[in-house]
């Protein structure tokens, strides 16, 4: 079997031990809450110039600038990239999973991006992979991205999609069927005479959410409705066509698209799926459109069609951002942007906005439904609120009616034609023109990591159950959000939203470790729950099993994630506990080992390859290569 995935992967690999492969990154992309970090690590490897094909550095997500901080962030953000042979795009140009697809991504090519839900390209048939912040500096810096052998699901799609049902419904039956943790050391292929029924923009909505199944990636081949999205572009260049050569993929799930009807994830997980007419009438006070799932013209033309000389409902807020300056200015010239004016849609800036709990955070206990990717707890920036996750239809019906509505109930649906060429503008994504870089007084040194001491002991500072998101272990919002260059500020917030009393706990006792059950760490990518951690003195987590992209940070900043051999053990374990690990220099090359924990002998796996005990017995990863450089 060849995949259109294997085929990828196997022009970049620059080496394969049969457990872990090496994969040259052709293309990277930074947002500005990861890539500030990212940037000082790579200007850390002092390299005079990127080396990857292209590079680019996006402000999207840091945009409300109360206060100097965020702005002070775009300024080093600016004058980095224009220094190092990066592309900028400025605020205002929009979400970068948006921009990178209209401009830059490019079929049979690898991007590595320091966001979780880089596999947005995938849509556009790329391997793009979601990573820390250091990942992304090293291949910027030309090194490869170590990838463990992944298994590759095939989704077979039949069928055309039926009226008001849309592809958000395709990734929340995914979603729906496996779970969150249903991706885990997978990359989801997506195939089948399905597939021409979805445009590029519907198909990287569904690679965008493979995120929340815990992929690695998800990808869809590069053919005529591929071709037809680059034309539309200017980018016909950018073509070639890659489809997979049989359909033997290591696991097979079947979609009949025909089949689908609208689906919703309810709170407080993504994963959390149920039909849309089950969950009807419950009362709503805030509908947000957007996010990079669902901000595209098509996105946004057919909430415009839906509403046009409608009003939305009284007690309703409705927000729109669109993904791009792309998006808006032709919504604006085809007249669909005021028809959202007019039915009552309060437009936002082209950015993440409240996806990210920047800003449009619900009243205390509200119902919100978002045409987002991720509803854990507190992400919108109200800790009571309710947050559903949906597609467009669904969130534009219920905008109308003020309660969870299914959007088959609204009648005929609107035909949306999409133009055939879409207005190209990158006046405001800057070239990279040398000069010297900018640091306000946010941008703080990073903090580095000791190598690992023979033996660790602590107390469990802190034990917290299954599927932990990196928003609850450091969360974001418009308050913690502009601190993401000054760890020492930031860390007063680790675990915030869990136990307020985390940090001063952790600076009182010195550091300890972390006690967690299964998928510890999903979501985000950000290294900051890593960083954070380990500035507050955090030597090892220990859990039922750990989330791909933050499993790497730990190791990328000398935590140890430690994986119970029996799960069961995680029920001894109280806080307060004291954790021995003796010898652990030596341990951490064995598969297996015990630790004490209260006095008790606890087993614990390691699956860490050869580079991944250097990195931890250096303390982290940057003492490694900044070690080697010297
Ligand atoms: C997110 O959606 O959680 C974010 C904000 O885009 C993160 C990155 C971050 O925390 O900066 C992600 O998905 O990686
Ligand atoms: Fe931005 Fe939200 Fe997409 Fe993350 S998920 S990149 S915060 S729009």
């Amino acid at each position: 079997m060849v995949s259109v995935a294997e085929k990828i992967i196997k022009t970049h690999t620059i080496s394969d031990d049969g457990k872990e492969i090496e994969l040259m990154i052709d293309q990277t992309l930074t947002q500005d809450a990861t890539g500030t970090m990212a940037y000082l690590q790579f200007e850390a490897l002092r390299t005079p110039k990127v080396k990857t094909e292209l590079s680019v550095s996006y402000v999207d997500h840091n945009t409300l600038q109360s206060g100097p901080f965020n702005a002070d962030d775009h300024e080093y953000l600016r004058t980095v990239a224009s220094k190092y042979g990066i592309l900028f795009s400025k605020a205002g140009n929009g979400i970068c999973h948006q921009v990178h697809l209209e401009n830059f991504a490019k079929p049979g090519k690898t991007l590595l991006g320091s966001d979780s839900h880089t596999p947005n390209a995938g849509g556009l048939g790329m391997v793009a992979i979601g990573a820390g912040g250091l990942d992304v500096a090293l291949a910027m810096a030309g090194q490869p991205f170590t990838l463990k052998k992944q298994k590759i699901v095939g989704v077979k799609l039949t069928g055309k999609l039926k009226p008001w049902v849309s592809a958000k419904d395709v990734i929340l039956e995914v979603l729906r069927r496996t779970g969150v943790k249903g991706g885990v050391g997978k990359i989801m292929e997506y195939f089948g005479e399905g597939l021409k029924t979805l445009s590029v923009p519907e198909r990287a909505t569904i690679t965008n959410m493979g995120a929340e199944l815990g992929a690695t990636t998800s990808v869809f081949p590069s053919d005529d409705v591929t071709l037809k999205f680059l034309k539309a572009h200017g980018r016909e260049k950018d073509w070639s066509e890659l489809t997979a050569d049989d359909e033997s993929y290591d696991e097979v799930i079947e979609i009949d698209l025909a089949a689908l009807e609208p689906l919703i994830a309810k709170p407080h997980s993504p994963g959390n799926v149920v039909k849309v007419s089950d969950v009807e009438g419950v009362d709503v006070n805030q509908v947000c459109i957007g996010s990079c799932t669902n901000s595209s013209l098509k996105d946004l033309k057919t909430a415009a069609k839906i509403l046009k000389g409608k009003t939305i409902h009284p007690t309703v807020s409705l927000t729109v951002s669109p993904g791009s300056k792309q998006v808006l200015s032709m919504l604006a010239g085809d007249g669909g942007l005021s028809a959202l004016v007019k039915a009552g849609a309060r437009i936002l800036e082209c950015a993440c906005g409240p996806c990210i709990g920047m800003g449009q955070s619900p009243p205390s206990r509200g119902v919100s439904v978002r045409t987002f990717n991720r509803n854990f707890e507190g992400r919108s920036g109200t800790k009571d609120a309710q947050v559903y996750l949906s597609s467009v239809e669904t969130a534009v019906a219920t905008a109308l009616n003020g309660k969870l509505t299914d959007p088959r109930k609204l009648g005929e649906y609107p035909a949306v034609e999409m133009p055939l060429l879409f207005d190209k503008d990158e006046s405001t994504i800057i070239k990279p023109s040398g000069g010297d870089i900018i640091r306000g007084p946010n941008i703080k040194p990073l903090p580095i990591n000791t190598p690992l001491s023979d033996n660790l002991s602590g107390e469990v500072l802190l034990k917290v159950g299954d599927d932990i998101s990196t928003d609850h272990i450091m969360p974001a919002g418009s308050k913690i959000l502009p601190l993401r260059s000054n760890i020492p500020e930031i860390s007063k917030y680790v675990f915030e939203v869990v136990d307020s009393t985390f940090h001063d706990r952790a600076k009182e006792k010195g550091g300890g470790v972390i006690v967690g059950g299964a998928n510890y760490g999903q979501g985000s990518s950000r290294e900051h729950a890593a960083l954070a951690p380990m500035y507050l003195g955090i030597k090892a987590v220990f859990a039922k099993s750990f989330a791909r992209i933050h499993m790497a940070n730990l190791i990328n900043f000398g935590i140890l994630p430690l994986t119970f051999k029996n799960p069961k053990d995680y029920d001894h374990i109280k806080q307060g506990d004291n954790i021995v690990i003796e010898d652990i220099v030596s341990k951490i090359e064995n598969p297996e080992y015990t630790v004490k924990i209260a006095g008790k002998d606890v087993s614990v796996t390691n699956t860490f390859s050869k580079k991944q005990v250097e990195i931890l017995k250096a303390g982290g990863l940057l003492n490694l290569h900044v070690k080697c450089i010297k």
